[in-house]
């Protein structure tokens, strides 16, 4: 996918940016080709928040190692974000399975942005939110009719064996076993799937005593309510161009900053396009 140059509008001058409690992002997958650097810039200029929270796949590790890929527009987006470490906002980082790498370092802080495996945050409302990037369940989510029936034991067998599956992928240099990929050729609809997804990272929140979740990993942006408890995907700025906002009442909103861009360079297209203002003829 062609990269959006005409989302950002370089020289131009700084915008206001819309302050928030809290920003989730999360699959920006820079170092791959179809990273929508411009836009995700575009995004970080017009936002802004106290706390901001990278759910996982935020460098794609994996598409690096294929090849070197990796632009000014990249490269801005990691200075930007440093520098709005660097201007008071917390920055939380929470490794992905395309950033795996980054799980090596949870507990460390690099440029004022803290590593962490996942996080409890509490919104404005007081209510408690495991943020975490899900690729930790794919075996679940792959095996959740069957392991359903079986106990606790059984879960938890399958977390081990998930990430133990998945860091001899990475010793062996094996690529990353893709749930999505694996989803689209073995599920006939893609809703089942992205169901039994959400229903898993839901249940997980539920085992944790919190009462929600804000997750990435499959690329799809939402909010809703699942046996009680509140499930919240960021979805990603690769092919959605998404982010999660928690207002300072502590309510959620889905910004889909590829329609956001969309509507604001259309309506500057109108203004360019009013005729100008002439002096009345005498
Ligand atoms: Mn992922």
């Amino acid at each position: 996918m062609a990269e959006d140059k005409n989302m950002h509008l370089p020289g131009g001058p700084e915008p206001d940016p819309r302050r928030y409690r809290t920003l989730f992002l999360s699959d920006l997958h820079l170092g791959a080709k179809a990273a929508q650097a411009h836009l995700l810039l575009d995004f970080l200029r017009h936002n802004d928040a106290d706390t901001i929270y990278l759910v996982g796949d935020i460098v794609d590790g994996w598409k690096l190692r294929k090849g070197w890929h990796w632009p000014q527009a990249h490269n801005d987006v990691v200075q930007k974000l440093l520098r709005k470490a660097r201007k008071g906002a917390r920055v939380i980082y929470v490794p992905g399975n395309h950033d795996e790498f980054a799980r090596d370092y949870t507990g460390l802080t690099f440029g004022g942005i803290d590593v962490v495996d996942h996080a409890v945050h509490e919104t404005a409302a007081g209510k408690k939110m495991l943020v975490i990037h899900g690729d930790q369940f794919d075996i679940v989510v792959r095996n959740a009719r069957w392991l359903a029936h079986l106990g606790d034991w059984a879960y938890d067998v399958a977390i081990a064996a998930n990430t133990w599956f998945n860091r001899a992928r990475r010793l062996f240099g094996v690529g990353y076993w893709s749930l999505s990929a694996w989803a689209k050729y073995k599920v006939k609809n893609a809703v089942n799937f992205i169901g039994d997804y959400e229903k898993t990272l839901a249940a997980e929140a539920e085992r944790r005593g919190v009462d929600g979740v804000v997750c990435g990993h499959i690329h799809h942006a939402t909010i809703k309510t699942i046996d009680g408890i509140l499930y919240v995907n960021t979805g990603d700025f690769v092919e959605s161009c998404t982010a999660v906002a928690e207002h300072d009442d502590g309510s959620f909103e889905v910004l889909d900053w590829r329609m956001t861009a969309a509507e604001r360079a259309a309506s500057s297209i109108e203004v360019k396009a009013l005729p100008a203002p002439r002096a009345a003829a005498a």
